[in-house]
């Protein structure tokens, strides 16, 4: 029984080994959200997700700046950037997606995160805040106007995509007992707060 309509998707964020509990850039219990989405996921028509999908010697990674450290942050070519250990390389087995995810009906997984000089929080926006990555297209082309997200993490790939999607002129709900945060030097509240004020229902 599917109780969203058809113009409702699921849009899982990230949920891939490297993010949960063992991996390289671990959200604190990061993987205890995937039986909440597998369930979610049963009563929509439309499942979307976003692999976070890196070439080796990503400029987010810390590694590629000589004397940082991951969670410093640096000035790039479009303004701050935190840096992070290496994770979601692509074709690696932390970059897939978490193996207890049950999504038969998954329609379309999103990468980013591809371009080297580019880091991509959100779904749909590179974090030049130009670039898109086609998902909003998708989803008018598609009929697909309110979006629920889930998956990790809450503060940061979550809290863009849903603002973006927001701006893209969705409707946006955000099921926060299916979302992990990272909570860097507190970065969850004010993480939170933005979504509300963009009008995201959490
Ligand atoms: C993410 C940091 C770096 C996320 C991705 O999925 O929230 N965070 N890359
Ligand atoms: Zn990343």
């Amino acid at each position: 029984m599917n109780s969203a309509s058809n113009r409702d998707v699921l849009l899982v964020i990230d949920v891939q080994r490297d993010f949960c509990p063992g991996g390289a850039l671990a959200v604190p219990d990061g993987d205890a959200i995937v039986p909440r989405i597998n369930a979610l996921a049963r009563d929509f028509e439309h499942v979307v997700a976003t692999q976070d999908w890196h070439p080796p010697g990503h400029s987010s990674f810390a590694s590629y700046h000589p004397g940082r450290q991951p969670f410093d942050s640096v000035t790039v070519s479009y303004g701050a950037q935190t840096l992070w250990p290496d994770h979601c390389v692509q074709n690696t087995p932390g970059a897939e997606l978490h193996p207890g995810l049950d999504l038969p009906h998954l329609e379309l997984i999103i990468r980013k995160g591809y371009r080297h000089a580019i880091d991509s929080y959100s779904a749909f926006r590179e974090n030049d805040r130009r670039t898109p990555t086609g998902l909003a297209g998708y989803l008018r082309e598609r009929g697909l106007r309110r979006l629920l997200l889930c998956g990790l993490a809450t503060d940061f790939c979550v809290a863009f995509s849903a603002i973006d999607a927001r701006e893209a002129g969705l409707e946006v709900r955000v099921a926060l007992d299916a979302c992990r945060a990272i909570d860097l030097n507190g970065s969850l509240a004010p993480a939170l707060t933005a979504m509300r004020d963009a009008g995201v229902e959490l």
